[in-house]
């Protein structure tokens, strides 16, 4: 299993739309298992392939407390249910030390593909519903800084330019 390096905003490769995934062989089972690996090691709760540079629809989650419960989606669709809509603090691994409180819908359901190909279909409420909205807006090349006023998101855009310059020289 290999580590991978996940892009930081303001990557513009973060913004990248992903496309579908057609090939269901061994690479992707080996992709998605070197994805899991790098958000256990970053401590996410959430990973999409954009932010590790490949523009593929595939994400993973995990937000048991054992980090023993992997999940896999490929090609997901999401579908929000009812109009009810709950306010969280969300952080993202590509824009570290950030956390902002966005509006999501509350439940949801995902259609999806496993890593071999077979469709499968998942509801969600709470802190799921919300992870799986942010790794879903990843692969639509769209961060939840953006949810935020241009005038906080240029801020801290600044800021970080200038942490990377510091880190640089
Ligand atoms: O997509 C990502 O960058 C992963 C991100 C997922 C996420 C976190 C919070 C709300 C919505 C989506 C993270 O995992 S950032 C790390 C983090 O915030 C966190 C880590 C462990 C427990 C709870 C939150
Ligand atoms: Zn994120």
């Amino acid at each position: 299993m290999a580590l991978l390096e996940i892009l930081r905003f303001p990557d513009d490769r973060l913004r990248v739309k992903a496309r579908p995934v057609t090939n269901f062989d061994g690479q992707l089972e080996s992709f998605a298992q070197d994805m899991l690996a790098t958000m256990y090691h970053a401590g996410g709760i959430g990973l999409a392939a954009v932010q590790v540079n490949r523009p593929q629809r595939v994400i993973v989650v995990d937000l048991s407390e054992t980090r023993e419960e992997p999940r896999i989606f490929v090609n997901p669709e999401l579908h929000p249910v009812g109009e009810e809509y709950c306010d969280t603090e969300e952080g993202c691994l590509s824009v570290p030390d950030m956390r902002a409180t966005v509006r999501r819908h509350a439940r949801v359901w995902v259609q999806a593909q496993d890593v071999q190909g077979r469709s499968f279909r998942t509801e969600a409420e709470g802190m799921l519903a919300v992870c799986l909205q942010h790794e879903l807006d990843h692969l639509e090349g769209k961060l939840f800084i953006d949810y935020l006023s241009p005038l906080k998101r240029e801020r801290l855009r600044q800021r970080l330019e200038k942490e990377r310059r510091a880190e640089a020289a």
